[in-house]
């Protein structure tokens, strides 16, 4: 079987991890796209120089011209602005949404049967701008955020507990800012659920109410640390892991953007929810139960990423 092709739309500090990954760990061929000249080239050759030392056969290419993505199974999408301190996310979609209406062209000319999984920010909003510009099957186009946002609801869940990672169970819903709605009622840590955890007590409401306050702040603790940008150990990974469901058809329920059309009550639009991820890309949206709090906050949330809709409307005529 031929190897599979990998396309990373931006060769920032995302793209750079996503390629390193997906050479680790044989995923494809890797192609680093970006407008910037030379960086995909010059991080594409010096992880290529590094394949011999752990015998990864894959090979890796710099790319400055969209006819080198031609024909990828899966692209991960990461061109754009990142934040700097004293940003929101919402502050980069003027800029991006430019951006994604032209990696959505060169998607469309090149690749028209890949997965695409968007990462650029404000996510929720890209994401469903990017389906729009290439026109691909929304089955095929999924926003990377609730994998990121549960994982490190599910770190500070074990830092608190003491208990594995491997045992923690955690979901984070809606859309990706700091509105987002951590599951309380449906993650669970060694198969207790976190109210039940708060009754045993392994951890006081305060602890949990404090846990749940920093994950949806957790983008923004980065940035204050970096200065510069923003987190790209814990995305990368995250969209890999979505990825390797698609290239290995492996029904995840994985917590993504997708396209949502009648669940949740929703019309045609994306957002953060569970979705079994396969060879079909995002096959299936999993409708949680929700209860009156949790809809209260899910629609909150929803609210907030219809604003984003509507501003990318209001700037591009083409999408209204
Ligand atoms: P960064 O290191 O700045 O890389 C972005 C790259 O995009 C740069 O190399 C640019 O040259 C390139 N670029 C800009 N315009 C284009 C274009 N038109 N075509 C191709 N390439 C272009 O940023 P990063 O890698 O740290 O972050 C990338 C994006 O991911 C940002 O929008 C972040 O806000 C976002 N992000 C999202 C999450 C989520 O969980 C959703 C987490 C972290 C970062």
């Amino acid at each position: 079987m031929a190897r599979k092709k990998i396309a990373l739309i931006g060769s920032g500090m995302i793209g750079g991890t996503l390629a390193h990954i997906a050479a680790r760990e044989e995923l494809g061929d890797v192609v680093m796209f970006d407008i910037a000249e030379g960086l995909p080239q010059g991080k594409s050759l010096d992880l290529a120089e590094s394949t011999p030392v752990y015998n990864s056969s894959v090979s890796l290419k710099g790319a400055n011209d969209y006819a080198d993505i031609k024909d990828a199974d899966v692209c991960i999408v990461t061109a754009g602005v990142a934040r700097k301190p004293g940003m929101s996310r919402d502050d980069l979609l003027g800029i991006n949404l430019k951006v994604m209406k032209s990696v959505g062209e060169g998607l469309k000319a090149n690749c028209p049967n890949a997965f695409v999984i968007c990462i650029t920010n404000p996510l929720d909003a890209m994401v469903w701008a990017l389906q729009q510009f290439s026109g691909f099957d929304t089955k095929k186009v999924v926003g990377m955020a609730g994998v990121l946002d549960s994982s490190r609801f599910a770190y500070f869940l074990s830092e608190k507990t003491g208990v594995s990672v491997a045992d923690i169970h955690a979901w984070t819903l809606a859309g990706h800012g700091d509105d987002m709605v951590p599951m309380v009622r449906h993650s669970t840590v060694g198969g207790l659920s976190l109210p039940e955890l708060v009754k045993q007590g392994w951890m006081s409401q305060a602890d949990l109410d404090g846990i749940v306050e920093r994950t949806r702040k957790g983008g923004g603790e980065i940035v204050a640390l970096l200065k510069t940008g923003s987190a790209y150990y814990a995305p990368a990974e995250s969209a890999i892991s979505m990825a390797k469901a698609y290239l290995k058809d492996q029904k995840r329920v994985l917590p993504v953007a997708a396209y949502c059309d009648g669940q949740y009550g929703l019309d045609g639009m994306y957002v953060g929810v569970p979705t079994l991820i396969g060879a079909g890309g995002a096959e299936k949206v999993v409708e949680f139960d929700l209860n009156d709090d949790e809809k209260a906050m899910f629609a909150k949330s929803v609210e907030s990423v219809q604003g984003l809709l509507q501003a990318c409307k209001d700037i591009d005529a083409s999408l209204a």
